[in-house]
């Protein structure tokens, strides 16, 4: 593999509906895509990075700005790790460089995007895949009124989807699982996620969440309080899944250690790579913990790799894998949609689907062309 250079596009896609979570608002999604180029063809990347650091330290203009001033420089610097690893050279020719995970990521997924399609090899087979379909959940964001969250919850029911996940923050907690709880009932696989949104402080009050059978509650206290989630657990029938806390298989290996979390969300993004989130899945699976994929509001890019690396055998519950139509009007990629609540793998080589220039173009508000 020889890279000839990186072509970083950002786009920006409005969303059919606000999402709305403990951080913010957001209307639309500012996203950052790589195009590696190569002599044998090119492959894509989609950073997950989003354009305010509410979620992660990382936002869009700052990984845009680390991949051209530091991570394409050294990739460029390094072609005999790339022309004899390929993409496994990516994470370990730029781990002198601290953090920036979802840079990292982005530029990993475009050079093993680039040398999948040349192979005529699949993301699924790639990363060991054992299933065809996967079941999709959602992620429903937090409303002004619960009569509003009952209608779009019922509307996601209704289109198929396998399990609800509700975003909650103090103040928006027991009374909307409630109501679902009560509209839907009880065989619904649901849970929670409060992207940080809590203390340790609230431990009693969440422990008020017990009565509901949740199947999980995802990240409620800060990313770096590791102590504190393992305390919570000890505190709370519902089991905890830790999201934001989880940048690395290190960081994995510390929290399953420490009793932190029984679940981990994985998001390649987050945590460097597709490569890396599989050390996490095979980590877990070591560990007897469940693992679901997580989603970041990603396009048919992103979601065609997500789908992939959730058909793998660890990845037990459903994860955040909705159809392309739960956040755009219209994808960059062909649409990916959902039948009896599950999504197909694709097959194709790469990540088996590819951007729409026409779509593409109408979304594009950059373009740059970094050669190596
Ligand atoms: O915490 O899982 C999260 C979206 C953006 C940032 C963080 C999160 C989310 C979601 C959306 O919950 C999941 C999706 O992409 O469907
Ligand atoms: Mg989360």
């Amino acid at each position: 593999m020889r890279l000839e250079g990186v072509e970083l596009r950002r786009v920006r896609m409005p969303l059919v509906s606000p999402f709305r979570t403990s951080f913010g608002t957001q209307t639309a999604r500012d996203i950052l895509l790589l195009r590696a180029v190569t002599p044998a063809g090119e492959g894509w990347g989609e950073c997950v990075a989003m354009a305010d650091p509410l979620y992660s330290s990382e936002y869009v203009e700052a990984t845009a700005d680390v991949l051209r001033r530091f991570l394409l420089p050294a990739l460029g610097a390094a072609p005999d790790a790339l022309a004899r690893h390929g993409a496994p050279a990516v994470a370990s020719v730029l781990s002198p460089i601290k953090g920036h995970r979802m840079a990292k990521a982005a530029l990993e997924m475009a050079v093993l995007d680039a040398e999948l399609r040349a192979a005529g090899r699949s993301w699924a087979r790639e990363l060991g895949a054992v299933h065809d379909r996967v079941p999709s959940g959602v992620s429903v964001g937090i409303f002004d009124s619960v009569a509003q969250l009952l209608d779009v919850v019922g509307g996601y029911l209704a289109a198929g989807y396998v399990r609800i996940k509700l975003k909650i923050e103090p103040g928006w907690d027991l009374e909307p699982v409630r109501a679902v709880r009560e509209r839907y009932g009880d065989g619904v696989p649901l849970q929670v996620d409060a992207n940080t949104a809590y203390t340790l402080r609230d431990a009693r009050h969440l422990a008020r969440l017990d009565e509901f059978g949740l199947l999980l509650i995802e990240q409620p206290l800060e990313e770096e309080d590791v102590l504190g989630h393992a305390a919570l657990a000890r505190q709370i029938a519902t089991p905890v899944c830790l999201d934001e806390s989880i940048v690395s298989a290190q960081t994995a290996a510390a929290a399953i250690t420490l009793g932190a979390c029984s679940i981990i969300n994985i998001k390649p993004g987050r945590v460097g790579g597709y490569l890396e989130a599989v050390r996490i899945h095979d980590l877990a699976a070591a560990h007897g913990l469940a693992v679901w994929c997580g989603g970041m509001v990603e396009t048919g890019l992103g979601r065609a790799a997500n789908a992939a690396l959730g058909a793998l055998p660890g990845f037990t519950l459903p994860g955040d894998i909705s159809a392309s139509d739960r956040f755009y009007a219209t994808d960059v990629t062909e649409p990916l949609g959902i039948v009896d609540g599950h999504m197909t793998v694709p097959t194709g080589p790469g990540l088996g689907v590819t951007p729409i220039p026409e779509v593409l173009d109408e979304v594009t508000t950059s373009v740059e062309w970094l050669p190596l």
